[in-house]
């Protein structure tokens, strides 16, 4: 056995017994990037965005939108924390240089 994994235990009178190894990765926390209503920004503007920013077709973009409209929320995507922080940066950014209020956060699920 010189330099081999030996995973199983000898156990008497049991024979040989094989235990899995603990996962050595954790899945990452995922975040969900959340539009929040407001009564300013066009429609229009936040259906383009969803389709420029989260990649979504424009019939999915228009659903998204009108959840937010109807609900005063809705869900863009779901993504790690990283892409999820760039996501929102990418969003607030398109929105304040066509200077619209719309609010955009990340949360996590
Ligand atoms: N409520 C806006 C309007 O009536 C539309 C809108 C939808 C605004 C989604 C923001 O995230 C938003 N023009």
């Amino acid at each position: 056995m010189s330099g081999e994994q030996d995973n199983g235990k000898e156990r008497p009178g049991q024979g040989l017994v094989v235990e899995e190894a603990a996962p050595r990765l954790k899945k990452p926390p995922l975040y969900q990037v959340v539009l929040i209503n407001d009564d300013y920004t066009p429609m229009e503007f936040v259906v383009d965005l969803l389709q420029r920013v989260f990649g979504h077709d424009r019939t999915k973009a228009t659903r998204i939108m009108l959840e937010v409209h109807t609900r005063g929320k809705g869900v863009c995507g779901v993504y790690t924390f990283e892409i999820a922080e760039t996501k929102v940066a990418q969003a607030t950014s398109y929105a304040r240089q066509h200077q619209h209020p719309l609010l955009c956060t990340m949360e996590e699920t």
